[in-house]
């Protein structure tokens, strides 16, 4: 076996050294006390964490769910990903709809190392459940395709937009993203789900942060583990009449607190332009589209 092994050694580069003494950033948290770090604008450079990536030949895989009326994101969302998602790496979409053929239609032309793959899904009646099952059929395509294909997942709402780079800092065995609304908030004002009956219950005095449930990811085998634990959580409560307060949302905040993730993005990567831009927020990479409630939910 070693004797297969290459010596593999980063490309002469040249930067600025780092400061042992001078963090980049005092204005925000840069590492949790499990020592998991938070990615912010100027806290890491992108051409060394490029070159490892590429040394490793890194596979993403970027799941997105277009169901029933959220099909009209699919195109804003694809174009602007081709901008700004890990340009220059090997990126799999993966678009989970039940409006395959409207998709398809649409002929999306990838730069090269991208592949689409489209994949046909039921439409569940209520939106609480297309919201929830998504945790399922992440769960369902792992084993099926993603132990194959790719290295790691990126798992994200599809009413969004990428207006900034997003790339391989983000990569990690399990991360996570700070919620915009509650990232500098106390334990109790998170809305996390509290009923003790609940497989989603944090109680008062538990839990970090306020993960959002529309950006997370790992590698292929952590995704394994948290949509497993998410997609059985949801049938626990289901079986007993118990319903989520945030739905998958709340599992997916239960789960963190009891399998910390190795990295957490920083609100940079899920963003609502409705709200005021605080100053530590440097770049808004990928935001909420704009949409008509009414129109599109019913
Ligand atoms: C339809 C009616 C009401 C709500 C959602 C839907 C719906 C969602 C749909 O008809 N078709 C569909 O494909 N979805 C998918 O579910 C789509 O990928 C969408 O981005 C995702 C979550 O729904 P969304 O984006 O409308 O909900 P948000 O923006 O309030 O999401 C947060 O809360 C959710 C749980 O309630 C999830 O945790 C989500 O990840 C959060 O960002
Ligand atoms: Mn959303």
């Amino acid at each position: 076996l070693l004797h297969d092994l290459k010596e593999v050694k980063l490309q002469r580069m040249l930067y600025e050294k780092p400061n042992a003494v001078k963090p980049p950033r005092t204005d925000v948290l840069m590492m949790t006390p499990w020592f998991a770090p938070i990615v912010w604008n100027s806290t890491y450079d992108i051409n060394i964490l490029n070159a490892q990536f590429h040394q490793r030949g890194v596979r993403i895989g970027l799941t997105v769910f277009a169901i029933k009326k959220y099909v009209v994101f699919i195109k804003t969302f694809i174009e602007t990903a081709e901008k700004f998602f890990m340009v220059g790496h090997k990126v799999n979409y993966y678009i989970f709809t039940d409006r395959v053929e409207e998709v398809r239609q649409h002929n999306f032309t990838l730069s090269e190392g991208r592949q689409l793959v489209i994949l046909g899904v039921p439409a569940y009646k209520r939106w609480q459940e297309v919201s929830m099952r998504r945790m399922e059929m992440i769960h369902n395509q792992t084993y099926e395709r993603f132990a194959n294909e790719i290295d790691y997942l990126v798992c994200v709402d599809v009413d969004m937009r990428f207006s900034d780079d997003v790339g391989v800092e983000i990569l990690s065995d399990l991360f996570g993203t700070f919620h915009p609304s509650y990232y500098g908030a106390p334990r109790t004002h998170y809305t996390y789900e509290r009923r003790p009956e609940s497989a989603a219950c944090i109680p008062e005095d538990e839990g970090d942060f306020y993960y959002a449930g529309g950006f997370f990811g790992g590698n292929v085998v952590e995704v394994f583990k948290l949509t497993h634990f998410c997609h059985n959580a949801m049938l626990s409560d289901t079986a007993k009449n118990i319903e989520a307060r945030w739905h998958d949302e709340s599992y997916l905040n239960n789960y963190f607190v009891y399998h910390k993730p190795t990295k957490i993005l920083s609100p940079e990567y899920l963003w609502d332009n409705n709200f005021a831009v605080p100053e530590i927020l440097k770049r808004r990479r990928f935001v909420a589209v704009p949409k008509n409630h009414n129109e599109i939910r019913n």
